[in-house]
């Protein structure tokens, strides 16, 4: 076991340790996890669910102290950290209803009866990022469970701080010991070992498309069940007939949430070009009014700093190629801060208009009709999400059937709402997550046939 420091970002200061687990901690969880299994999956359903609603209680009980944890190790605001604990909640309640109604099916055939039933994998290999740690550590872990699996959990080994606090407060709830195992590490040492390990069923992996590349061959060894959450290079495309305003208004909210470290950012606005001085100009006000503070120290902050000295400097390499047209503001601090920052281009080979920044940068394009704007926002190798603006609800109809994206929302910036499914087209992922059909992903369909005579 060794031990990483945990970094306030806005800052640059270490204030946690945690400590890493080697590959025999690892071994020993997933092997703990599996002993679990066998109780887990027998536990009766109405049980299950209580369990599962007794853990949504106590994280609702500790919301505040998670939110803060999250606003100090991954520079997020008060708002944002409180939301996001609020939805491991939400997750664990929405799914607390599966246990009691994972139904199979009866299907008729001649000679006798034949049944359906969605069984357990066993264990669930969870390997988490940074941006969202809590949100979508909930995103797995809350139907795996309830799906009657047991999981091991790795967090990113920037932000472990409140996944290791959920998974104390899942014993406080009552899960048995072994359903949910938070395993802090590495990534090519505890995450590899998730899929490598040969008792890990299914693996789900939200991160880099790179790493998401690597993980899927390695599950291709052994045909382990995969879900892969990638990168985004998402469209919002407004048109002139939209509420310009309203549009140029939310947009920044689209692309700097998070500082831009969310994989469903917006970071390609397309304006139609009759619209795209008015939209401009607008935009820069919002920009300019932005909040951009230590989020520690201001609860009203808007943006705060990236996660990391790499991360920054990642972002920072891109600004540094891109033609800026205006930026905001950042505080005088010793951490990872880069302003919201809006470029100009025209030239689709550009990488700051190809590549996923993963920081408060958005590149903007003018478009000339329907059809150019949707062979703009295609032209990707990502698929993960995008908003269209317009008062016209046949175009929105069709340019939304139109955009090979996952998740798409009309006159607004919100993506992600847990009772609907989201996942990627092309390189942003395979699968999908949330949703009511969720719980299934983390079972098998058996067929039974029992014969008439
Ligand atoms: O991601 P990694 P990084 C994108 C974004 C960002 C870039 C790099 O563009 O700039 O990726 O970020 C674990 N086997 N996204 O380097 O490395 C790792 O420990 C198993 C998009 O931080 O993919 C962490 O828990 N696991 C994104 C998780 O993978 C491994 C979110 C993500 O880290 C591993 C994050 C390995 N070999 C970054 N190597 C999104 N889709 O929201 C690393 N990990």
């Amino acid at each position: 076991m060794s031990t990483h420091a945990v970094i306030d970002p806005a800052t640059a200061t270490t204030f946690a340790e945690v400590e890493m687990a080697d590959l025999a901690a690892t071994d020993a969880a997933i092997e703990r996890a599996h002993a679990a299994s066998a109780s887990w999956r027998a536990v009766a359903p109405g049980e299950r669910a209580r369990l599962l609603r007794a853990f949504a209680s106590v994280v609702d009980a500790h919301v505040e102290e998670l939110a803060a944890l999250e606003v100090r190790n991954a520079g997020h605001t008060l708002g944002n950290a409180r939301w996001e604990a609020g939805n491991v909640r939400d997750c664990l309640n929405y799914y607390s209803a599966t246990p009691e109604r994972l139904f199979g099916r009866q299907i008729p055939v001649p000679g006798g009866i034949d049944v359906t039933f969605h069984e357990p994998l066993g264990v669930v290999g969870i390997i988490v990022p940074w941006n969202f740690p809590m949100p979508i550590m909930a995103w797995g872990m809350a139907p795996a469970l309830a799906a009657g699996n047991t999981v091991v959990l790795k967090p990113a080994e920037l932000t472990p701080l409140t996944a290791v606090r959920i998974g104390e407060l899942a014993l406080e709830a009552g899960l048995p010991e072994g359903v949910l195992t938070v395993v802090p590490g590495e990534g090519p040492v505890v995450g590899e070992r998730f899929v490598t390990h040969p008792l890990v069923r299914k693996v789900c992996f939200t991160g880099s498309t790179a790493v998401g590349k690597r993980i899927m061959a390695g599950c291709a060894d052994q045909v382990k069940r995969v879900t892969l959450e990638l990168g985004g290079k998402s469209a919002n495309i407004v048109f002139a007939d939209a509420d310009v305003a309203a549009a140029a208004a939310s947009a920044p909210y689209a692309v700097f949430d998070n500082a831009g470290q969310d994989c469903c950012a917006r970071s390609r606005i397309l304006v139609e070009r009759s619209a795209y001085d008015e939209f401009l100009g607008r935009l820069e006000t919002a920009v300019a009014g932005m909040r951009v503070t230590n989020p520690a120290d201001d609860d009203a902050s808007e943006m705060g700093p990236l996660i990391s000295a790499l991360q920054r400097d990642r972002v920072q390499a891109h600004v540094d190629a891109a033609q800026v047209a205006f930026t905001g503001s950042v505080p005088d601090l010793p951490g990872f801060w880069v302003p919201p920052t809006v470029a100009l281009t025209e030239d689709t080979t550009a990488p700051i208009w190809r590549e996923e920044v993963f920081g408060p940068v958005v590149a903007v394009m003018p478009f000339d009709d329907e059809a150019h704007a949707v062979a703009l926002a295609n032209d990707s190798d990502y698929g993960l999400s995008g908003s269209i603006f317009t008062r016209d609800l046949g175009r929105a109809l069709r340019v939304a059937r139109g955009v090979e994206s996952g998740n798409l929302s009309v006159n607004s910036h919100s993506a992600v709402r847990y009772w609907t499914p989201f996942g990627g087209f092309k390189q942003s992922g395979l699968g999908r997550e949330l949703g009511p059909d969720a719980p299934e992903a983390f079972t098998e369909t058996k067929n039974v046939f029992i014969a008439d005579a």
